[in-house]
């Protein structure tokens, strides 16, 4: 059956229900300077309304493992935004619970992150804890994903360093690798190639920022910028 809501009509039954289910998730509304607002759902933070979605707080995770590859996946063809383009290592929300709106240290996007790295990739969680990521700075941009849904998104950059175990879930995720880094490039030439997309956030960062923090994994340190948010 269809569901209207509130930009119009969604077709429930062309939406994976498992990925439908998690559309009630409460995310964190923030404003352009990351203040918390308080919570809405994941459904009316990626519906576009008026060409743009609401802005809600998000994490991405680099896991890098010791010989310094990135992991990367394939989203499964279930997701309902970016379905089948190749992204970094996790991408996800903290949600308004008392454990994951925490901001000192960016505690709650870590908690949230470690969550997700169990969720998406079978990670277990002693293998990902929250003091172990590494939080770089914050990206705010936004991308339409169909028309009908979008991000908008203040972005924080977590890498996380380390061996870990996989076992991937097939709702969220279809193909994992590791790239090397001078892989990198043509990893990226393949995909075009065969037409398969990479994730708008994923491209920008790639562009952007990547390749810089990849080159100096030993002294990330020089990239932490608490105070600044990156406007893309
Ligand atoms: C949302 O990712 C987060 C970013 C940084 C784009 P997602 O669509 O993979 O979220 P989820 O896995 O929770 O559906
Ligand atoms: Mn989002």
């Amino acid at each position: 059956s269809s569901v209207r809501w509130s930009s119009g009509v969604i077709q429930k039954e062309k939406i994976d229900p498992q990925q439908f289910a998690l559309l009630s998730e409460p995310c964190i509304l923030v404003d352009e300077n990351d203040t918390n607002l308080g919570a809405a759902s994941k459904k009316d933070c990626h519906l576009m309304q008026n060409g743009s979605s609401l802005l809600h707080r998000a994490f991405s995770v680099f896991l890098f493992n010791s010989a310094g590859e990135l992991l990367v996946h394939r989203r499964s063809d279930a997701k309902i935004t970016f379905p089948g383009h190749y992204t970094n290592t996790c991408c996800s929300h903290p949600l308004h619970i008392p454990e994951e709106i925490i901001e000192e240290n960016a505690l709650g996007v870590k908690v949230a992150a470690q969550r997700r790295l169990e969720f998406e990739l079978g990670i277990p969680p002693q293998e990902a804890l929250p003091q172990d990521f590494t939080y770089l700075t914050r990206i705010h941009y936004a991308s339409p994903s169909d028309g009908i849904w979008g991000e908008h998104e203040m972005d924080y950059i977590l890498v996380l360093r380390g061996d870990v175990s996989l076992n991937p879930n097939e709702n969220e995720v279809q193909d994992v690798r590791y790239i090397k880094r001078q892989n990198f490039s043509s990893f990226l030439q393949d995909l075009h190639k065969k037409n398969i997309p990479i994730t708008p956030w994923f491209g920008l960062i790639a562009q952007k920022f990547l390749p810089l923090w990849w080159d100096n994994l030993d002294s990330l340190h020089k990239f932490i910028d608490h105070e600044n948010i990156h406007r893309m």
